[in-house]
């Protein structure tokens, strides 16, 4: 038996492109209501008036940046005077260069481990209260397989991820007596603009749909209320993983 998240409320980072938008608009077939935040107010509207033709639940932005945590506590204050609660909180916003370390400047490490460590943990610190006030509530963090692994020419993202698949497990433990679940989804090459790549130029067979990862992030999300998936890895059958 899966859980219904009918009528739950949800807050997505990185919500105006790529996996963030296909999370936003599966979890508004699914009856949520949302709150899609990323820095592109225009794109996260474009993003919210897609969601609202599935979805008869509220949608609503709020225009972001992750590193800021003054900004963060603007959305979830924000959040919690709107809906009153935060069912579902999804880590999502994410970058990364590829290239040797030292071609790297000392800004694009930082912003990398910013992005995608640090603002997740920061975000995660502001919602958790919440969920462990109403002894209940989901947080999806989108790490990578990367999390796992290594690879060469990403040293900064590596270290990052490697981060976030750690503060999930441990932070899990921490919170399940309150309800509270914590996953980590560690996903392959996806069809998006990470990178700055083109989304719907890549062969399906090796790069994953993102619409497939949101697909995965939803089955996370309507698991028994006893049950956690963890750590979920996905790849497309033909990535070299
Ligand atoms: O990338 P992309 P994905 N503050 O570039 C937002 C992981 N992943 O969908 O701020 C707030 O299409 C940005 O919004 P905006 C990856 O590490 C990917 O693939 O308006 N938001 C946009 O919505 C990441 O964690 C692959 O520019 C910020 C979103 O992030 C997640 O998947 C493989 C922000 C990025 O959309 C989604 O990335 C893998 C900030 N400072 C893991 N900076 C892959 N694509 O191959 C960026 O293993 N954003």
């Amino acid at each position: 038996m899966t859980a219904s998240l009918n009528n739950q409320v949800a807050l997505i980072t990185g919500a105006s492109r790529g996996l963030g938008r296909a999370i936003a608009l599966r979890l508004a077939a699914a009856g949520v209501s949302l709150i899609l935040s990323a820095r592109h107010r225009a794109a996260l509207e474009q993003v919210a008036e897609a969601a609202r033709a599935l979805s008869g639940e509220p949608v609503v932005i709020a225009p972001l940046d992750v590193t800021d945590a003054d900004q963060i506590d603007h959305v979830v204050e924000g959040a919690i005077a709107q809906f009153g609660r935060i069912d579902i909180l999804i880590n999502n916003a994410g970058l990364s260069w590829y290239k040797p370390l030292p071609e790297w400047s000392r800004d694009e490490i930082l912003t990398v481990v910013n992005v995608n460590l640090t603002g997740l943990m920061l975000m995660t610190h502001a919602v958790v209260p919440h969920m462990i006030r109403q002894q209940g509530g989901q947080i999806v963090n989108i790490a990578s397989d990367i999390g796992r692994r290594v690879v060469p020419n990403m040293a900064p993202y590596v270290a990052a991820k490697h981060g976030v698949v750690g503060f999930s497990g441990s932070l899990l433990r921490e919170v399940k007596a309150h309800g509270v679940k914590v996953s980590v989804v560690l996903p392959g090459i996806i069809d998006t603009y990470f990178g700055g790549g083109e989304a719907g130029t890549r062969d399906e067979t090796w790069a994953l749909r993102p619409e497939a990862v949101a697909e995965t992030v939803h089955t996370v999300l309507t698991q028994p209320p006893y049950v956690v998936l963890d750590e979920v890895t996905v790849h497309p059958l033909k990535q070299d993983f």
